[in-house]
């Protein structure tokens, strides 16, 4: 069996701080096989995790990896992959980070769409701080807060991220392995946002508490809740793992109409020197006039030019090509008015 994929993991912080039979290991063991198998490496790749037992994944991974406060872990994978596009960003981190301190994030996350890949080990609890029900904790699971059984829905994060295209959403689990690493691959080859939600188990601090002895009895209860749908489709039922994915499709944009610009003849034209443009300011009853481009145009009609017979911070009686040119009006703003003159002679 090839094991190269190890050169991807910090082997020296070994053993791992996780507890036995816990599925957050073989989240990490799966999602180092397939980037080894892509050639992705630590010149090229960073994980970024959140807090949690989950988000102790990147600490162990020979990549360049940031460990992020509580919820904010998709803050901090979009602002890298914004600056070095060239990088593969990938998030690895809890349920609980992610969709309840972390939940609007996600939600803006999401829908700005970088291309980044989250691998969300959900084990429907927070398991770090004692078990604790969370935003995926089924209704009705006892947990340490819920000793009577949690009262509400669950977030159904598939439904939620299979809103509006684009998007990839891959829902499975650590006992189906084949179609794990399946869904692995392909989120980490998708072009934009990619979400995977992998059912996993925190044997410790919710298993017990539902009466699992061992992980594996976990492992055969997803076996039971969950089954593998094939092919294309843009939408999974809550008991179906599989990928659900949509794009975009690309409407050509409408071509703009131009409008025509006269071309407006100089000669004739009555010159004006910017200080005799200067005293057709708007003040005391005479007219407003600006210099554009070497004309001068009559605006004393114009809606923009009021208090003190500016518009915005300009001055009339001025030449305000420079200030036009860069404004994102530009032109538009004077060309529809009456050129009254051409500008001559030096600036004062
Ligand atoms: C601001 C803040 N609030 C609360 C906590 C406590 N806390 C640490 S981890 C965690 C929940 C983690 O749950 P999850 O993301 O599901 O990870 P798991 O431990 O189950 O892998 C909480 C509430 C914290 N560290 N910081
Ligand atoms: S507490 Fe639960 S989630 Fe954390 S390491 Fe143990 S089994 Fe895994």
């Amino acid at each position: 069996m090839d094991r190269s994929y190890k050169e991807l993991l910090k082997l020296r912080r070994f053993p791992h701080t996780w507890c036995p039979g816990c599925g957050i290991g073989a989240v990490l063991k799966n999602v180092v096989m397939v980037i080894k198998e892509l050639s992705w490496n630590n010149q090229n790749t960073v994980a970024v995790s959140g807090i949690g037992c989950s988000g102790r994944m990147s600490g162990y991974m020979n990549l360049d990896a940031v460990h992020t406060p509580h919820g904010r872990v998709l803050t901090a994978a979009e602002t890298i992959k914004t600056v070095r596009p060239d990088l593969n960003v990938i998030v690895l981190s809890g349920d609980g980070d992610l969709a309840s301190i972390g939940g609007n994030h996600l939600l803006h996350t999401s829908r700005r769409n970088p291309d980044i890949t989250v691998f969300c080990n959900n084990n429907e609890i927070y398991g770090l701080t004692g078990g604790q029900a969370g935003p995926t904790t089924p209704k009705g699971t006892k947990t340490l807060t819920s000793p009577r059984g949690e009262p509400y829905l669950p977030l159904r994060l598939g439904r939620i991220l299979t809103q509006q295209p684009p998007y990839f959403y891959a829902r499975t689990t650590v006992y189906h392995l084949n179609h794990f690493k399946t869904c692995i691959r392909e989120a980490l080859l998708w072009n934009g946002f990619s979400f995977v939600d992998i059912i996993s188990d925190c044997i410790e601090l919710n298993g017990r508490r539902l009466g699992f002895k061992t992980a594996h009895q976990m492992f055969k209860w997803f076996d039971e809740r969950f089954h593998i749908v094939e092919g294309e489709r843009e939408h999974l039922q809550e008991d179906e793992l599989g990928i659900a994915k949509a794009v975009v499709e690309k409407v050509p944009r409408p071509i703009e109409k131009v409008e025509e610009k006269p071309e407006i003849p100089t000669e004739g034209l009555k010159p004006f020197t910017l200080q005799e443009l200067h005293h057709f300011n708007g003040t005391e009853g005479k007219p407003i006039y600006i210099a554009f481009k070497g004309k001068v145009y009559d605006l004393s009609t114009s809606p923009l030019f009021q208090g003190e017979k500016r518009m915005r911070c300009h001055l009339a009686g001025k030449d305000l090509t420079k200030d036009m040119d860069i404004a994102p009006h530009g032109e538009d703003l004077v060309f529809k008015f009456s050129v009254v003159g051409k500008l001559s002679g030096e600036r004062v």
